[in-house]
């Protein structure tokens, strides 16, 4: 992509009103913009990051068999009426009605609806278990929108609903997503820490919510030290589920069974929440089977959140410096940044064209920057926008054959010929 047309509107002001980093800078970076309160549009370096965050958490849904589907996201009032949540769910749920005064809502969770379509199509025992997930919109009439994307009113989220036999193979379940999801923000280079939780208005008895420690998270978290340190051959159910981690309201200091320097607290940001509820909707909603014996039973169930869009920014929380963005490759909008120092400078302009050229055919995402702008900007940008790469080019280039690459994390320099480029790239 050529950056005199891509859409990056970059700003040079820090916006008064975003007052937490990621908020800062994801305007900044021109990767969203605001509409209304809470309510963002994604631009397109904002979408490339989110689109990497879904296909990765698609991804590790698929590998442990859940199955992807989406659904609407305008639900009918009467199945919340079934379950009891319409009266429920308070002020926070966006309530409409349709030209024949029938009551919908915009969906702030699923399990109704997901339950109810369990119910018309899964019959016997021999179809279970089923792992259904979406990435949808969602939205949330929250009281107090704030900092950007991290707490809107529509947001994407992961939410994925399980259907089980009984409590044992619900546990099962349960365990199987809860280390998945480590795996998941592993990929994202997030060190997630999982704290037993309250179910509030999804109901159940299991919970565990996933914190990544940032000083602008909004909750606060105790937690045994370990959780730092534990090999990742240990990040299972069995062994991190006995760690001490603990939120604020939970902590209790005379109780707590880790003291001294084991002891840790940060402040967290919620990117996900799992719950086990058993039969809460399954019963109210009639999701029964025919079990071994011939007689119906009603399915155990369980929802299983990811913030996708609050992850963007927890990204950023975790990785930045004072320059700007540093993005984990595997979410990076663009694997390189090329900028030309010299843009005009025929041979110079000839070689970093070529170089473009020949990167795209190998199939690098670049972020080209031949505008006709100062060095000085083209630096700037490029490390506030913190694509993992950059390789600049201008009259040194020709002069001397060898291309410069900044390590924009680290900010090492090295000097490479071509082909050693080539493999750096390559290996990078
Ligand atoms: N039905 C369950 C699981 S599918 C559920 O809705 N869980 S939740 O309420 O905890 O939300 C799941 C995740 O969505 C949260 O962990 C959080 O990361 C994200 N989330 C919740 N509210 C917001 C919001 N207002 N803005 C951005 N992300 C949010």
């Amino acid at each position: 992509m050529k950056l005199s047309q891509f859409f990056l509107p970059t700003l040079k002001e820090v916006p008064a009103d975003a007052q937490v980093i990621s908020h800062r800078l994801m305007l900044r970076a021109g990767m969203i913009h605001q509409t209304s309160a809470g309510i963002y549009a994604w631009l397109p370096l904002g979408y490339r990051v989110l689109k990497k965050i879904e296909d990765i958490v698609s991804r590790e849904q698929d590998i442990i068999g859940c199955q992807k589907v989406i659904l609407p996201t305008l639900q009918s009032a009467d199945l919340w009426r079934k379950s009891g949540r319409y009266d429920g769910y308070g002020k926070e749920m966006l309530r409409i009605k349709d030209r024949h005064e029938r009551d919908l809502l915009y969906s702030p969770t699923a399990e109704e609806v997901i339950t109810d379509i369990f119910q018309s199509h899964i019959k016997s025992y021999k179809q279970l278990p089923q792992v259904l997930y979406q990435i949808h919109w969602k939205f949330r009439d929250e009281i107090r929108p704030r900092f950007g994307v991290m707490r809107g009113r529509e947001f994407l989220m992961k939410d994925g609903y399980s259907f089980d036999l009984d409590y044992n193979a619900a546990k099962q379940t349960y365990e199987r997503i809860y280390e998945s999801y480590l795996r998941t923000f592993k990929e994202m280079d997030l060190t997630a820490i999982p704290v037993k939780a309250d179910t509030g208005p999804i109901g159940g008895d299991l919970s565990h919510e996933f914190h990544v420690m940032a000083p602008t998270g909004e909750s606060t978290i105790y937690y045994d030290a370990a959780f730092e340190t534990l090999p990742d051959a240990a990040r299972t159910f069995a062994t991190m589920s006995n760690l001490y981690a603990a939120a604020e309201e939970m902590h209790d200091v005379a109780q707590c069974p880790i003291k001294g320097e084991q002891l840790k607290s940060s402040k967290g940001i919620e990117i996900g929440h799992i719950f086990y509820f058993g039969t809460k909707y399954s019963k109210a909603l009639g999701a029964e089977v025919m079990g071994p014996d011939g007689k119906q039973m009603t399915v155990e169930m369980g929802s299983y959140g990811i913030g996708v869009g609050r992850l963007v920014a927890a990204i950023i929380e975790a990785h930045h410096d004072d320059a700007g963005i540093l993005w984990p490759k595997s979410v990076a909008p663009f694997d390189i940044g090329l900028l030309n120092l010299k843009q005009g400078d025929a041979a110079v302009d000839a070689l970093a064209e070529d170089l473009y050229t020949t990167l795209r055919s190998m199939n690098v995402d670049v972020l080209y920057d031949e505008r006709d702008e100062r060095a000085g900007t083209k630096f700037a940008d490029m490390d506030l926008i913190g694509l993992p790469l950059q390789v600049i080019i201008g009259a040194k280039t020709i002069k001397e054959g060898l291309f410069e690459v900044k390590i924009r994390k680290s900010g090492e320099r090295k000097m490479l010929s071509k082909e050693e480029l080539f493999n750096f790239i390559k290996a990078n």
